[in-house]
């Protein structure tokens, strides 16, 4: 009999039964996350034959240019999500405020922050691009959820995962029991289950920063990079660079074939670029589902304070022996 691979329904249904107690809300959340991937990479794929490309000349919170498909894929999330009934809260990159849903509007019981569009500045020129997204249980029944509900630490997630629109699109997450990941299958329109239980390796080959911002990081920092460049065979250096400008593309790089991923500080704006809530959280708990590391140079990422939504965090992430070594480094210990 011909075999078919589980599909990411199959999938969510299946674990959803080793779950004493499950309603099925979080398994629909799940399957909307991958419909709202489907919406995107469809507009992806015309995005050069459909005027969507370029900017909306607006800025975002972040004081970042608007591309219009950000704004699209914002709308997406927005759309999917605000009438499902899965969730009381939306926080994203892309707005200043969340949306909290009122108690007479459909609601459930999740709080879901993404980034709709990671590596936005890719949508140009037909490179990577992704969506990351991290999930929140809102406890209480008798209110609506506020701002501060969603401001929690990154242990406190149930679930996270990406979106990743490259030569195929994938959705990789976790929660909390290893990470699994699908790639859609675009002739029949579903996910499939194509990497199980990603393991990340202890140690990497490759390297993914921006490295024309060395002159404003940290000596230790600088060092890092200095050192990885220098060829030592025991230790497999020199490593290669490779930066593609999208968060996720280099992340799920390193998730499959091990290295590190560095946004780190910089001496005039120690916060870094990344957002804490939106990117590195989520990426950190799928990192370290797979054995791998995500730190801020000092701290574990997950044990991070959240004290605002828009909150910047360095990122430093990836194999586990590639982020000790730039710990090392950076905090003058090597
Ligand atoms: P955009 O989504 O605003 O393009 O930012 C992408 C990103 O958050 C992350 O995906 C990249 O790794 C990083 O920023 C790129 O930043 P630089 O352009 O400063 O290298």
């Amino acid at each position: 009999m011909r075999q078919f691979p589980t599909t990411l329904s199959q999938f969510i249904i299946r674990s959803q039964a080793s779950h004493a107690g499950a309603t099925g809300e979080f398994s629909s959340l799940l399957t909307q996350i991958g419909l709202v991937g489907k919406l995107i990479s469809q507009d992806l794929r015309r995005a050069g034959l459909i005027n969507i490309l370029g900017t909306t000349g607006e800025t975002n919170v972040q004081g970042e240019t608007v591309k219009k498909l950000d704004a699209i894929a914002n709308d997406d999330f927005v759309k999917v999500f605000q009438s499902s009934g899965h969730v009381c809260a939306l926080a994203s990159e892309e707005m200043e405020q969340p949306i909290l849903l009122p108690k007479n509007w459909p609601h459930g019981k999740y709080m879901l922050l993404f980034d709709p569009l990671d590596g936005s500045s890719n949508t140009d020129n037909n490179m990577p691009l992704g969506a990351i997204f991290s999930v929140l249980r809102y406890a209480r029944t008798d209110q609506s959820p506020t701002e501060a509900d969603l401001i929690r630490p990154g242990t406190e997630q149930i679930a996270a995962g990406y979106l990743l629109y490259g030569s195929s699109t994938m959705l990789v997450y976790t929660v909390g029991q290893g990470v699994y990941g699908f790639t859609l299958d675009p002739d029949i329109g579903e996910y499939l289950l194509s990497h199980e239980r990603i393991k990340i390796l202890d140690k990497g080959k490759v390297y993914a920063a921006n490295e024309g911002n060395y002159n404003k990081w940290s000596e230790g920092t600088r060092k890092y990079f200095d050192w990885l460049k220098v060829s030592d065979k025991p230790t497999g250096r020199p490593y290669s660079a490779r930066y593609s400008g999208c968060l996720v593309a280099d992340v799920h790089r390193l998730l499959l074939g091990g290295g590190i991923y560095l946004y780190p500080g910089e001496v005039d704006k120690p916060e870094g670029k990344l957002r804490l809530l939106y990117e590195a959280n989520p990426l950190a708990f799928i990192i370290e589902q797979a054995g791998g590391k995500a730190s801020t140079g000092t701290t574990r990422i997950l044990d991070v304070e959240a004290k605002k939504l828009h909150q910047r965090v360095a990122l430093i992430i990836g194999s586990r022996f590639d982020v000790e070594q730039a710990e090392a480094h950076m905090q003058g210990r090597a």
